[in-house]
């Protein structure tokens, strides 16, 4: 099996092997993930370019924090995923097709899927898998009212880690990643994640998936450094997470949000900026800040249409259909498993 690489901001770090880690993640224990976090934390805090994995952002600040970023006025992504969605869920139903279970990659609110569950004809099953379970459960709890005829499976889990589904019967499976998550990983990491994917989802397994396409950099920096200060909240969240689960000393206020556009990498980058010379410490280790200096948080890579569709190709997936937005902004692709269906 390939090795897959965590959604480390510079990738390829924090490897590990699909086949090591077959166990199931929602079954491991809450001392162990902190275990896991601490040695994460640990590991990118040593790096020459500090650096935490953007996974961690999502505790349960953080997740409301990102569903008020997904209401921005300068937060685009969101906006225009839904237009699309809503625009082509006729025809992304009809694509997937009758008595198929939806699998969601890091669900959050659970919004965006009801627009295919209304689309799809007798869905069988809604199965989201997210890393935030009390967040996860309440959104899943709203739509089982909504939705009474669909089996809602959730599964509290780290999606960038092997998931193993539970028995979903024999109808097809599709996935769902919207919301330019994938632009989350570093490429070689989103090329092994897609490839997981369709080990996960199986023979004849379809994936709808929204991706964020590269636009003029002014509108990309201000939906990463908005006016309210939200995404900023968002950013130094991590620190507080850090300090309350790994007990860390970071003060926060010594810290700024910086998000700007790396054009050479075609990404967004969110760091956490030293505002001054300083030192943290996590039990016995230390770790010196000078003033200026950074932890790289996230990256967020903005694709042409022929990038994305290289990308998904190697990962053993070719494209169905693929649609934008009015203004280009955004794109959501219908890819279905090499060498099968029509
Ligand atoms: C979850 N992910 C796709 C968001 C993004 O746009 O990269 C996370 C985010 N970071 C800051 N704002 C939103």
């Amino acid at each position: 099996m390939e090795p897959f690489s965590l959604a480390t901001p510079h990738g390829g770090a924090l490897a590990t092997s699909l086949a090591q880690s077959l166990h199931m993640a929602e079954q491991r224990p809450a001392d162990e993930a902190t275990a896991l976090f601490r040695a994460d934390v640990l590991f990118g805090l040593s790096q020459s370019q500090k650096a935490v994995p953007p996974k961690y952002f999502y505790d349960e600040a953080g997740s409301l924090l990102f569903d008020l970023i997904c209401r921005l006025p300068e937060y685009y992504p969101t906006r225009c995923e839904l237009a699309i969605l809503k625009a082509r869920a006729g025809e992304i139903g009809a694509l997937v097709g009758p008595g198929a279970s939806l699998v969601e990659f890091g669900s959050g609110s659970s919004i965006k899927v009801r627009l295919l569950l209304d689309a799809m004809a007798e869905p069988a099953a809604y199965v989201p898998i997210d890393i935030s379970g009390p967040h996860m459960r309440a959104a899943v709890a709203r739509l089982a009212e909504a939705y009474p005829a669909v089996s809602m499976v959730p599964v509290e889990a780290d999606f960038t880690q092997a998931v193993r589904l539970p028995p979903l019967g024999d109808g097809r499976r599709v996935g769902f990643f919207p919301g330019s998550t994938i632009g989350n990983f570093t490429p070689d990491a989103a090329t092994a994640f897609l490839a997981h994917v369709g080990e996960v989802l199986g023979a004849g397994s379809s994936l709808v998936i929204g991706f964020d396409l590269a636009k003029d950099w002014s509108v990309l920096e201000a939906a990463y450094d908005d006016r309210q200060g939200i995404t900023a909240a968002f950013n130094l969240n991590l620190l507080a997470r850090i300090n309350r689960e790994v007990g860390a000393d970071f003060d926060s206020s010594a810290f700024r949000h910086k998000a700007f556009f790396n054009a050479g990498e075609s990404r967004i980058e969110m760091h956490l900026e030293s505002v001054r010379e300083q030192e943290v410490r996590i039990g016995r280790h230390h770790f010196a800040f000078a003033r200026g200096e950074t932890i790289h948080t996230e990256n967020s890579y903005k694709f042409s249409a022929d990038a994305f569709l290289a990308l998904a190709r190697h990962a053993g997936w070719r494209m169905r259909r693929m649609w934008t937005d009015p203004k280009g902004w955004f794109a959501v692709a219908a890819l279905e498993r090499d060498g099968e269906g029509s």
